[in-house]
């Protein structure tokens, strides 16, 4: 007869063992959940509800060089399964940052990943230059890619010339050894031509991927429900087109470092992610409605790999893209062992 350990009532399972550190641009975390820039301003007022430096890092919201106010109010509204968003770059410009957001990062012994968005090549290569000497930096996420500035024009991420010549400024202007991400906009036809132009001038990763363009007109008062009348699309409405974003870039670019971020509520969520490339994920919308979502989703995607079989976090990495034929078939496998040639066979079971 087997022996049965019965767990107190209120007494919490042990917790899987699961290898969760990740690597990226030969910079390894401890775990890779990461908040999104813009949900968490530089982290704060989230440490109040969990410890910011238990997470893989905290993504600040996007900095330029001088203060900003922003866009006209309203400035968010809401829409089926997500929201938009037409802050338009508030901030208090980087020397208050630096001075006060990073420095409280580095205090609390945060991973910091500083966004930072220009209105030139310029005003990039300036900003990477203030982030010399910082501590409590561990990367730049260069912000190529928010949808609401004044004109497209201006949408650095939809050509991949400007890309380019925005990245390859940040990487001669940032300090040495902080790896330098590059976030993409879906608003594109093809991403993985701007992924590549950016990795071709230097990206060490890419943030995949930033708000789409969207409206919603508000039927009582006929005009657009924003004050800046276009606004970015997020939540979950959109992590169907961040997920294939994810995909198409890793098959492109199966070895640079993704971080992908869209519509992430739950650890599967988070999961679907990290088997479609993602070598780490962005927490982001959800975290209005839910400020502990890193944290639980962490623990969630913890049980989700253990579940399957996974001992470490970094075998999922792009799991889905395996040819079809090394398919495991769900249930009890009516063959046996799986077949000595699949490199994954010892590694997840056939309960996912
Ligand atoms: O500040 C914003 O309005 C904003 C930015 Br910087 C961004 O990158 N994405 C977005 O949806 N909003």
């Amino acid at each position: 007869m087997s022996e049965l350990t019965l767990r107190p009532a209120g007494v919490a399972p042990p917790a899987p063992e699961v290898d969760m550190r990740t690597t990226l641009a030969g910079l390894t975390f401890p775990n890779p959940v990461f908040t999104a820039s813009g949900c968490a301003a530089a982290g704060q007022e989230l440490d109040q509800f969990f410890d910011v430096s238990s997470i893989g890092g905290v993504v600040t919201k996007s900095i330029m060089l001088a203060p900003r106010s922003g866009r006209a109010t309203p400035r968010m509204a809401e829409t089926p399964s997500g929201m938009l968003n037409s802050i338009g770059l508030q901030g208090p410009g980087i020397d208050a940052f630096l001075d006060k957001d990073l420095a409280w990062l580095a205090q609390r012994k945060a991973r910091a990943v500083v966004s930072i968005a220009g209105g030139s090549v310029e005003d990039y290569a300036k900003l990477a230059a203030k982030l010399r000497g910082r501590p409590g930096l561990s990367m730049i996420e260069v912000n190529i890619s928010c949808p609401n500035v004044e004109d497209r024009g201006q949408v650095f991420a939809c050509d991949p010339r400007a890309s380019a010549s925005v990245i390859q400024a940040v990487k001669k202007a940032a300090p040495s050894g902080v790896p330098v991400f590059a976030k993409l906009s879906p608003d594109v036809t093809d991403i993985t031509e701007i992924a590549q132009a950016c990795v071709n001038a230097g990206a060490d990763g890419l943030s995949v991927i930033n708000t789409l363009l969207g409206m919603v007109i508000d039927t009582t008062t006929l005009r657009p429900a924003l004050g800046g009348v276009t606004g970015g699309l997020s939540g979950p409405a959109i992590r169907p087109v961040a997920v294939r974003c994810v995909w198409q870039i890793r098959q492109a670019l199966p070895d640079v470092p993704i971080l992908g971020m869209g519509g992430i509520r739950t650890g599967l969520d988070a999961l679907e992610f990290v088997l479609a490339g993602a070598n780490a994920i962005s927490v982001g919308t959800t975290v209005f409605g839910d400020p502990t979502a890193p944290v639980r989703v962490l623990e969630e995607l913890v049980v989700a790999l253990a579940e399957r079989g996974f001992s470490r976090f970094e075998d999922a990495v792009g799991l889905a893209h395996r040819p079809p034929d090394l398919h495991v078939p769900e249930g009890p496998d009516p063959l046996g062992d799986p077949p000595t040639d699949d490199p994954h066979g010892g590694t997840f079971g056939g309960d996912a």
